[in-house]
């Protein structure tokens, strides 16, 4: 196994509107964080660029209250504007050397990986870490090519010292593995934003990881 570079965060929330089951997102978020979430995403699918704007800004005065870190997913635009922490992107989005190209600033990049040769392109090598995407296939993301499975991890894990972040039907039930087998972080969408209570679920998985990492 390649030692993985260091990174400090662990839990990561993806957070969208829709799948907070009504509830205002904000609440969702800052929940999350209480119960221990080191990182937060906002991605917005099908919504207008002035929508997740605000959305985003309204986010950022939540995420900045707790410094907690905000990522964008895909929109450089919005990420700038709102001065984001960094953005995530995919095989499908902006590459990451145009990335680093139009926002020197930026502090955290991150790219999907959905395929083992991807690893080896340019593109990953501008990223600082990797989704692994997805771990298992998932009702919250059904664009997907196949799953990884936690053996994926572990290939991965022994041809890359790049933050691997698992992705994709993670929960309090699977998290131990996947950190075992190389995974350095945790996303989640809806083991927490559909969570009855997104403190509680947040704080369990931040259990389950600490005890694994
Ligand atoms: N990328 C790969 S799977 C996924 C994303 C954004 C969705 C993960 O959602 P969930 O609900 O945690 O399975
Ligand atoms: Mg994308």
């Amino acid at each position: 196994m390649k030692a993985s570079r260091p990174f400090p965060y662990h839990l990561y929330l993806v957070i969208s509107e829709a799948d907070c089951r009504g509830r205002d997102p904000l609440w969702v978020a800052e929940e999350a964080i209480l119960g221990g979430v080191d990182i937060i995403q906002l991605r917005e699918k099908h919504v207008a660029t002035d929508v997740f704007l605000d959305k985003a800004a309204q986010l950022k005065q939540v995420t900045d209250r707790h410094r907690v870190p905000l990522i964008i997913n895909d929109s450089l635009t919005v990420a700038m504007a709102v001065g984001a922490f960094g953005i995530h992107v995919g095989q499908q989005d902006t590459p990451p050397s145009e990335v680093r190209r139009v926002w020197p600033d930026c502090q955290l990049l991150g790219y999907s990986i959905e395929q083992q040769e991807q690893l080896q392109s340019r593109e990953t090598a501008a990223a600082d870490c990797l989704g692994v995407s997805p771990i298992f296939s998932t009702a919250t993301k059904t664009d997907t090519v196949t799953e990884w499975g936690i053996a994926g991890i572990r290939q991965l894990r022994g041809l890359t010292d790049k933050p691997l972040i698992a992705i994709g039907r993670m929960n309090a039930g699977n998290a131990r593995e996947a950190i075992r087998a190389g995974a350095d972080c945790i996303a989640v969408v809806s083991a927490i934003c559909a969570a009855d209570s997104p403190r509680k679920a947040a704080n369990e998985l931040k259990n389950v990881i600490n005890n694994a990492l």
